[in-house]
């Protein structure tokens, strides 16, 4: 923690409320994205993910499916799909195919095998429950985390079933949890710019309630830095806390930074190293109802992500082991991500944390100190 004395004094009652376990309002919010040093928030999301946390660091072993980068949706910042109608480097996967990458790491102790793609029309919900089956008849402990909102709600609609429906019959095919994308920025001003055509904000968080409702975890995202104000961010985060407050579902906050090779938000400049740092600390700060803050170290990088444990971050997803595209593609730094569990570790024991293996829903499976 600063000393008192080098603390502007508009941030004196925010440290106060810090170091009594108080949540701040948005406007407190706010005045931190718009006036912050990054020593100041950053010591202060520091003591709070040691009260949280202490030293850990929680990875898991997991790897990525992604069934298709055909999508019928058009976001604006998405280097990954292609229109439906040109797909020219696009890839679709059967279910024996995608059943085929879960073999290859038959003989590896992965916990999670991660499913997102892009939304394509033929890939419909009676297909997705078939893989589902296949997985878990093939490796049944293998914790399945499936699908975002985005997918969620052109199936069922697609289906005419409802949300509640949807989710039961997946549950029944073995859907364990839900991951966090598709949220982008929730304010309508900024998403109907971004991606307009997909499900709204309200559509976003009814499917991740009804999926606690019905006993699931999932995980919350934000694409940030790119065209929105500190403002949508904290409407976002906002959102996010109202809806934990309610569930306590969610286990984890992921903010996802705007990377802009290659796609039609190409002019728009990714947000600076210390932005980003800002950013973590201060959803830290904010969301104090999460008990996880998240850096997805493909997309950051492996120093910015060692960087992100002094700011908040208690978690650097997993080992991946190359079988993701979509950031790569998107021009970041890891353009083939993989990294065996011992490389993991010795990355968070660089920077004086200590490694712990978790599986999804943040059971731990061994401290290596
Ligand atoms: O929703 C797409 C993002 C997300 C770009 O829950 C981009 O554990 C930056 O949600 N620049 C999908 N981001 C990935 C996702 C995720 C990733 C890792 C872990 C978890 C989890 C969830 O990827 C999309 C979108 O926000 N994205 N394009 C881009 N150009
Ligand atoms: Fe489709 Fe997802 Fe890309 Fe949007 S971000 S175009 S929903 S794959």
């Amino acid at each position: 923690m600063l000393p008192d004395s080098i603390v502007p004094p508009e941030f004196k009652i925010i440290a106060e409320k810090v170091r009594n376990n108080k949540r701040i309002s948005d406007e407190e919010g706010l005045l931190l994205f718009e006036k912050a040093s990054l020593g100041f928030a950053g010591s202060l999301a520091n003591e709070i993910r040691e009260r949280l946390h202490g030293d850990k660091v929680f990875y898991n072993r997991n790897f990525h499916i992604e069934p298709t980068n055909v999508c019928v949706f058009s976001c604006n910042f998405c280097s990954y799909s292609k229109l439906y109608a040109k797909r020219d480097d696009g890839w679709e996967l059967s279910i024996d195919q995608m059943l085929h990458i879960v073999k290859k790491y038959d003989d590896q102790p992965v916990t999670e095998v991660h499913i997102v793609g892009g939304v394509h029309p033929k890939m419909d919900l009676e297909f997705f429950a078939q893989l589902l089956k296949a997985i878990k008849a093939h490796r049944p402990e293998l914790h399945i985390k499936a699908f975002t909102a985005v997918e969620y709600d052109y199936m069922f609609r697609k289906a005419k079933v409802s949300v509640e429906e949807g989710l039961k019959f997946l549950i029944d095919a073995g859907l364990n949890s839900i991951p966090g994308g598709g949220a982008e920025i929730f304010h309508p001003e900024i998403r109907e710019k971004i991606c307009a055509d997909k499900v709204n904000a309200d559509g976003w968080l009814l499917i991740h309630e009804t999926a606690h409702k019905l006993g699931l975890h999932s995980n919350a995202t934000m694409l940030y830095g790119h065209i929105e104000k500190y403002e949508h961010r904290i409407d976002h985060m906002r959102r996010l806390r109202e809806l934990q407050d309610r569930t306590k579902g969610f286990n984890t906050f992921i903010p996802l930074k705007f990377r802009n090779m290659d796609n039609d938000m190409s002019y728009v400049p990714e947000s600076s190293i210390v932005e980003d740092m800002r950013l973590y600390a201060i959803a830290r700060i904010y969301l104090d109802n999460f008990p996880h803050l998240k850096a997805y170290w493909p997309m950051l990088g492996r120093q910015n992500a060692q960087l992100s444990l002094s700011f908040g971050v208690d978690d650097i997803d997993g080992t991946i082991d190359d079988t993701t595209k979509i950031y790569s593609m998107a021009g970041a730094e890891e353009q083939n991500p993989a990294m065996s569990s011992e490389e993991l570790k010795s990355l968070i024991r660089q920077v004086r944390r200590v490694p712990v293996e978790r599986d999804t829903l943040y059971t731990e499976l061994g401290v290596t100190s």
